[in-house]
């Protein structure tokens, strides 16, 4: 692809003509209001949500209709998932690039249940999403015998309000309204994540018996105005002002082109080294000479745990551990500012919110309104080196083919393309890759749950489509294998994605925790892989992307056939489809990894 044309990407909410050809519905001729879900429908247009992923069933038939036959198929087009979990993974990665919530239907109760893992990982991961569940008839005089009964829960909210931001079941098409309003609203406002509304099956099939009074949605959504306090902004730029050795922990942020350079302007005026963290998108240039060491993710990189031992003064923007990156780093010395909304979302049910961290100025606001406002009460001045730092990268040893191989051969086939790493295995190494740009890498599954990876991927792919980036994911083969089938819905929708799978034939992590306890009770470490690998037989993942639309490479077992292999896969992808790259890799971890992972203490 030229240049220029990736240069002309569209923005990210344009409409999609080629996804919005698909599916197209005969005309019904339906041009009002006739029934409960109806209503509904109306409330998810007002929403100005592009798609809904779902996985069909009959407690939400009466929706399904109307997001048919009365809006046509379009705002929201349906997407057509083969699991629960995948649709709701879509709109996490979508809500990943855009910020925005997508929406999502699944079936009453056991829909719901599938869906559960892909709901922890997006509120783990605070993102945005409106999903849409059904019951009932909750009258039970309309219920069919059997199955409308086992698919009947009273309360199915609480299988998922450990972890949703709101839930509701309204009574009503008007209650139904309003709840759709709210569950964007929530969802959208910082924190943000997940909300689940539960839609009366009785109340979707119920003929209106007036026409509603139209309202205007906007009016119910208003802006959130997170600004900071002035005396918070004050303290800290008075605290950082004097500090000697200023840490910045660059945690989650916004995709904002403006807030990462705003964040690069004040790394710049303080002078501060800055850490970031492969949970969490990039939020900060990886190359630029401030940036301490290689981000990591379970362990922290040796520069930047010094940087932190030897600080004075630490910036948290959001970071997602405070508590966890200080006892990793040894000590907790420096005065701390912490900018932060994410208090407003603690609950008993969860400990995501991590340990208690020391803090002593608190900005109760989201990082990208508090970095301007502490750049312009810093004012001008101040150190400004701006010397750039060679772009390093690992270099992979060996002739046996490491994730390190594929990470250097894909980062060179990859080349100067606008890339967006949508996901990485947990084998990757953060010294693999170099992030320029807030869509370079958009972060973990938020809540570790294994399988996320490729409906991440695609929910990300289907927003980036059209903007000139290529969307790359790195799963591992126990992450590929258990959500795999996300792959049917990019096939299907055209949506471009490349996936390249580091197959260890195992669930490696977990074979070092085995290591790990056979060493604490001196029992033998070569049994470490029972009951961990897949393999006998070896599982064709390229055959498994085949089958279900996308163009599958390899199995690639050595390290000169690497190159090749991706700069097809890429060609394939840049051609509209979706493609799968078998590598098949020697089972590993970074060396730090595996030390702290299988160490004989606590
Ligand atoms: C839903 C879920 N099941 C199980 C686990 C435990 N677990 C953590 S990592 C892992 C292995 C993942 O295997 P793979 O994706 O192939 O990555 P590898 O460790 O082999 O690089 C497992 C089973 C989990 N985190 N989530
Ligand atoms: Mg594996």
């Amino acid at each position: 692809m030229s240049n220029s044309k990736r240069d002309s990407a569209k923005k990210q909410s344009a409409r999609d003509e080629a996804i919005a050809s698909l599916d197209r519905p005969v005309p019904a001729g339906v041009n009002a209001a006739g029934f409960g879900s109806d209503v509904v429908a109306d409330a998810l247009r007002a929403l100005d949500i592009p798609y809904i992923a779902l996985n069909p069933g009959a407690s939400y038939r009466g929706l399904h209709d109307s997001l048919v036959n009365y809006l046509g198929n379009e705002r929201p087009q349906m997407l057509l998932c083969l699991h629960e979990e995948s649709a709701v993974a879509i709109a996490h990665g979508y809500a990943k690039v855009t910020g925005k919530a997508m929406a999502a239907a699944v079936h009453s109760n056991v829909g719901l249940m599938h869906a559960t893992m892909a709901f922890f990982n997006a509120w783990c991961d605070r993102m945005p999403m409106v999903v849409l569940g059904a019951t009932g008839p909750v009258d039970a005089a309309k219920r069919r015998p059997w199955i409308d009964w086992i698919h009947t829960a009273r309360d199915q909210g609480a299988l998922v309000r450990g972890y949703t931001k709101w839930d509701d079941q309204p009574a009503s098409p008007l209650a139904a309204r309003e709840a759709i309003l709210r569950a964007g609203w929530i969802a959208n406002t910082a924190p943000r994540g997940p909300t689940y509304i539960n839609l009366d099956a009785g109340m979707q099939e119920e003929k209106l018996a007036e026409p509603v009074t139209p309202i205007d949605a906007t009016r119910y959504m208003p802006e959130v105005d997170s600004a900071p306090s002035a005396d918070a902004i004050k303290q800290a730029a008075d605290l950082l002002r004097n500090a000697k050795h200023p840490v910045i922990l660059a945690g989650r942020a916004s995709r904002s082109e403006t807030a990462w350079n705003e964040r690069v302007a004040l790394a710049e005026r303080l002078n501060a080294s800055v850490v970031t963290d492969l949970k969490v998108a990039a939020s900060f240039p990886t190359h630029h000479h401030l940036h301490a060491g290689a981000p990591g993710g379970t362990v922290l990189a040796p520069e930047a745990a010094e940087a932190i031992k030897t600080a004075d003064v630490i910036l948290s923007l959001d970071w997602l551990d405070l508590a966890g990156v200080f006892k990793k780093a040894g000590r907790t010395a420096a005065k701390v500012v912490q900018v932060s909304v994410d208090h407003r979302l603690h609950n008993g049910w969860s400990m995501d919110y991590q340990g208690l961290p020391p803090v002593d100025v608190l900005i109760d606001c989201e990082p990208d309104a508090a970095v301007p406002a502490l750049l312009a009460a810093l004012g001008p001045g101040g150190p400004r080196a701006v010397a750039t730092r060679a772009k390093e990268f690992l270099q992979p040893s060996g002739d046996k083919l490491t994730v390190d191989h594929l990470s250097t051969a894909l980062r060179e086939a990859v080349g100067d393309r606008p890339t967006s790493l949508t996901h990485i295995s947990l084998s990757w190494n953060g010294a693999s890759w170099a992030f320029n740009h807030p869509l370079d890498y958009l972060g973990s599954d938020g809540g570790g749950g294994v399988g996320g990876g490729p409906g991440i991927s695609v929910g990300a792919a289907l927003a980036l489509k059209g903007t000139g980036r290529l969307p790359v994911a790195v799963c591992g083969d126990g992450d590929f294998m258990m959500g795999c089938t996300a792959l049917w819905t990019a096939a299907h929708y055209k949506i471009p994605l490349l996936i390249v799978v580091a197959n260890n034939r195992s669930f490696f992590n977990d074979e070092l925790h085995q290591e790990r306890v056979a060493r604490m009770r001196n029992r033998p470490v070569e049994n470490r892989w029972i009951g961990q690998r897949i393999s006998e037989p070896d599982i064709d993942i390229a055959a498994i992307g085949r089958a279900q639309g996308a163009q599958g490479f390899g199995p690639v077992t050595v390290i000169g056939d690497l190159a090749a292999t991706f700069a097809k896969a890429i060609a394939a992808v840049e051609a509209g489809h979706v493609a799968v790259v078998d590598v098949r890799v020697e089972p590993g971890y970074t060396a730090d990894v595996t030390a702290a992972m299988t160490r004989k203490s606590e």
